[in-house]
Parts: C-alpha cells; sequence; structure tokens
C-alpha cells in the first residue's frame, strides 16, 4: 500500500448501470479506465473498481458479469501502475482481481456474504478491507437495529476478525470499516464518525465511506424537508473527510477526488504541526 504518512485517498470507480452515487457514468471499460485515471491525476492513492452496485434495495450481479465488468478495468489500471483495489463480495472476483494486478481487496461483507473470501484473500496475501455488515442490499435497511451503535459494530467487526484470522489472514493485512449506510441509518452513521478513535482502538487501520451517501444528503435538506441530492454533496464529503483524516482515519473512500486529496493534505498539516506542542511541558 502507498505510505505517505497521512491519510490515504480511494478514488471510486463504480463499473455498473445502478450504483448509488455515479451509477452508468462508469460503466463502459475504457471510459472508467480513463476516469481511473483521471482520479490519480487528482491525487487518488488507491482507485477502487467495483462491479455490483450495493446502493439499498440493489438486486445481485452474476459472478459471470461482474468479472466481466471489473477485470479489464483492473488489468489496465494496474498495467498503468495504478493502485488499485476491487469491491467485491465473491472470493473468485477477488482472485481475478489480484491475478490482474489489484493490491487491495474490499469487501463490504466482511467475509459474511462468500465464505471462500477469507481464504483467498489469505493465500494473496493483500490487504483485506473487513466492513461491518448485517446483510444484502435488498433489505439491509430493515436490519438498522442497535441500542448502541458504536459498541456493537466494534463488538461485531471483531467478532469478524476473530473469524478471518481463523482462516488464516494475517493480522496486517486487516483494515476495518464501519460500512456507513450498511444497515444503519443517519443517527448510526453519525455515531461512528464520532467513533473514530474508539473504532481505532480495534488495533486495525480504519476506512471511512461516507461520499455522497443520504445521511449526508438529509443533514442538508431544504425547509421542505426534500434530502439534497447526492450529487450536491460533495461539500459535505469534504468536511467528513477532514474531520475523519483529523481523527485518525487510515483512508477515506470517495468520488470527487481532489478536494478530498486536498483535505486530507490540510488534516496531514494541522496534526504533524500539533505533535511537538502536544509534547511541551510534560
Ligand atoms: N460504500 C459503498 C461501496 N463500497 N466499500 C467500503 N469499504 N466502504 C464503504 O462505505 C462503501 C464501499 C457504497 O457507495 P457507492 O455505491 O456510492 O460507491
Amino acid at each position: 500500500m502507498p505510505e505517505s504518512g497521512r491519510c490515504l485517498v480511494m478514488g471510486v470507480v463504480n463499473v455498473t448501470p445502478d450504483s448509488f452515487s455515479d451509477g452508468g457514468q462508469w460503466f463502459d471499460a475504457d471510459v472508467a479506465i480513463r476516469h481511473g485515471l483521471d482520479l490519480v491525476a487528482e491525487g487518488a492513492d488507491i482507485v477502487d473498481v467495483g462491479g455490483e452496485s450495493t446502493r439499498p434495495g440493489a438486486a445481485r450481479v452474476s459472478l459471470e458479469e461482474e468479472l466481466r465488468r471489473v477485470e479489464p478495468v483492473i488489468r489496465v489500471l494496474s498495467q498503468e501502475g495504478v493502485t488499485v483495489s476491487v469491491d467485491t463480495m465473491r472470493a473468485e472476483v477477488a482472485e481475478a482481481a489480484v491475478a490482474a494486478g489489484a493490491k487491495l481487496v474490499n469487501d463490504v461483507s466482511g467475509g459474511l456474504a462468500d465464505p471462500a473470501m477469507p481464504r483467498v484473500v489469505a493465500a494473496t496475501g493483500v490487504p483485506y478491507v473487513v466492513m461491518h455488515w448485517r446483510g444484502h442490499s435488498r433489505d439491509m435497511d430493515s436490519r438498522a437495529i442497535y441500542s448502541d451503535v458504536l459498541t456493537e459494530v466494534a463488538e461485531e467487526l471483531r467478532k469478524r476478525v476473530d473469524s478471518v484470522l481463523a482462516e488464516g489472514v494475517r493480522e496486517e493485512q486487516i483494515v476495518l470499516d464501519p460500512g456507513l449506510g450498511f444497515s444503519k441509518n443517519a443517527e448510526h452513521n453519525w455515531a461512528l464518525l464520532a467513533g473514530i478513535a474508539e473504532l481505532s482502538d480495534l488495533g486495525r487501520p480504519l476506512l471511512i465511506g461516507a461520499s455522497r451517501k443520504r445521511f449526508l444528503g438529509r443533514l442538508l435538506a431544504g425547509p421542505d424537508g426534500e434530502p439534497r441530492p447526492f450529487d450536491d454533496c460533495d461539500d459535505a464529503t469534504l468536511a467528513v473527510t477532514a474531520l475523519a483524516a483529523q481523527a485518525g482515519a487510515w483512508c477515506v473512500r470517495v468520488h470527487s477526488v481532489r478536494p478530498n486529496a486536498d483535505a486530507v493534505r490540510v488534516a496531514a498539516a494541522w496534526r504533524a504541526a500539533a505533535v511537538p506542542h502536544a509534547d511541551e511541558g510534560r
């Protein structure tokens, strides 16, 4: 993984016709590749390529179709020297993606959707994003029930870590993600963002995916209560990025890369400047 001493920026390329925030825009392989290269030019450290929409209510795509969508894009971007991650819940897709050059597996189900996933990731040795997940998109909103979301998400992530370790994944491979919007309502998402420090106590780097999600549109609703459209939530995403980076997130997953890449640099400068003073007088 790129070593930068600051929060990393993962740019999103959804090779799907129906993703929440950019569905259809990068569905053609050549267009997706060009977009991935543009994101790197804008400052992305990693380009996350996905072929299956996880928007609430989305139906699953077949294995063959998912492979057809992502494999060529990953191969070309990797050949161009881009650090690519594959956003997939399927072990076969993860394996093919790593063979095509992917350097990270981003599994929104944290190994729950496909029991073969942890063993495949263990064999590849690449970093593994284990996201908090309670079920597939078609009915994930009905599982957004918590009495203390931060404690419960941390506990469920801890269990996933134990489980993937038991399948041979090495601890150093694991990155954790609270899974904003996945079986979480707006209140849950804010509690998890406010709990980044506590989630960091799980001992693994944290990835945060807030970009253009529904809870931002709800926060920014107009006087009529209409949520702000997702494509008008990039400034709010940027604010989350700055705060998440300041709170110690390892990486943010975003659609609009350039401003977020600037924000993580600001946060890094801020943190670096704060360190010497923190030691003064001790
Ligand atoms: N969110 C989406 C897709 N993949 N992966 C991780 N690790 N974390 C996330 O929060 C996440 C993800 C859904 O967002 P999109 O469909 O708007 O890209």
